[in-house]
């Protein structure tokens, strides 16, 4: 009862001359440890809206049944959203410190989060969940965190590119009060070596931006993971639509992935939380920039995805080998400009 595929190579190897019984087995399993040794089963747990009057543990108790989800369809990876334990609060301006400091985590885990921690180790799954951080010295972070399989936090990324306004703004339909909020991340664009693979973790806004994707991409990523919470429409132009909001997410993601040859998960908070619709449009997408996945509801919703990291290979050896063909002594003003001049000298 051997599988027709391993019969298969059984009769090449004996077609090509290596006949004892030993040495066909033990090739073999080298071929089949080379072949799937790289693959990992990922889940993108889209997550439905989380209003403001919810509390954590029942936000957990729904990224449970995602989990038990996950484990039945044989994920071993399972991504949640960017802040993904509370509603998107930079939309509401917040004068009392003390009601800010209330939807951030002092510690993780903590009382609420102990039981996903604790469903993750049991059903072997690594996580990456998105949080508000608040550090023993005061300093507020969107924060997102990657396990391994043994629930263990191995990985840390606090968000480096942080959209909207820092003041309360009534011109604007709602607010995006990020800036206010948070301070930009403090630890660069680190990639962690997690399940055999290089991986790396970007929140929200900084999908849209090359240089993050770059910055982990010469560090050899294999894998990047991000949530968002994107408004379904822009509070500065009402005639931007959700179709075009989604548009521009799937547009930076996948060439995110195509230009630095990595797989890249996206995963949204979804759906109406207190009257402020957000986009959904989760995606799993190959290192050819293909979208293998995509959500299909604004609610909770799990992807799966098989993703051979070695599928990552081909391209970074080819045409983004960037040992090759990179031309750093054209690139300054990359790092040393942030915004425009244009060549007469004036500033855009
Ligand atoms: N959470 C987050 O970063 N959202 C932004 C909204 C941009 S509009 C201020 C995003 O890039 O999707």
């Amino acid at each position: 009862d051997l599988p027709q595929s391993f019969r298969r190579e059984h009769q090449e190897l004996l077609r090509a001359g290596i006949t004892t019984w030993p040495a066909v087995q033990a090739i073999d399993e080298h071929r089949r440890i080379l072949k799937k040794m790289r693959e990992i089963v990922i889940g993108a747990a889209q997550m439905g809206p989380i209003q403001r009057a919810d509390t954590r543990e029942a936000v957990v108790a729904r990224m449970l049944a995602l989990l038990d989800q996950a484990k039945d369809a044989g994920c071993q990876l399972v991504i949640f959203p960017e802040l993904c334990l509370t509603t998107f609060f930079p939309r509401w301006y917040i004068a009392d410190q003390a009601e800010v400091d209330s939807w951030f985590e002092t510690e993780m885990p903590n009382a609420a989060t102990q039981p996903l921690f604790n469903r993750a180790r049991a059903h072997s799954i690594a996580i990456s969940i998105g949080y508000g951080e608040l550090t023993p010295d005061g300093r507020h972070f969107n924060t997102q965190i990657l396990t391994d399989r043994q629930a263990n936090i191995i990985g840390k990324y606090r968000k480096i590119h942080l959209p909207g306004h820092d003041e309360c703004d009534p011109e604007r339909s709602f607010q995006h009060l990020e800036k206010r909020y948070f301070a930009p991340g403090d630890l660069g664009f680190p990639v962690f070596r997690n399940m055999d693979a290089w991986m790396g973790m970007l929140i929200c806004n900084d999908r849209r931006w090359p240089e993050a994707y770059r910055e982990m991409g010469l560090q050899g990523v294999e894998l990047i993971v991000l949530g968002y919470n994107t408004p379904s429409g822009n509070s500065q132009n009402a005639d931007e639509t959700p179709e075009m909001r989604d548009f521009h997410s799937d547009l930076s993601v996948q060439a995110g992935a195509y230009q630095n040859s990595a797989f890249v998960v996206a995963v949204a908070k979804a759906g109406n939380e207190d009257g402020h619709p957000l986009n959904g449009g989760s995606v799993i997408v190959s290192p050819d920039g293909v979208i293998l996945q995509k959500a299909k509801t604004l609610g909770d919703e799990l992807l799966v995805q098989a993703c051979d990291m070695d599928a990552t290979a081909f391209g970074k050896a080819s045409v983004f080998d960037f040992k090759r063909h990179r031309r750093i002594e054209h690139y300054g003003r990359i790092a040393t400009q942030t915004g425009v001049i244009y060549p007469d000298g004036k500033e855009g």
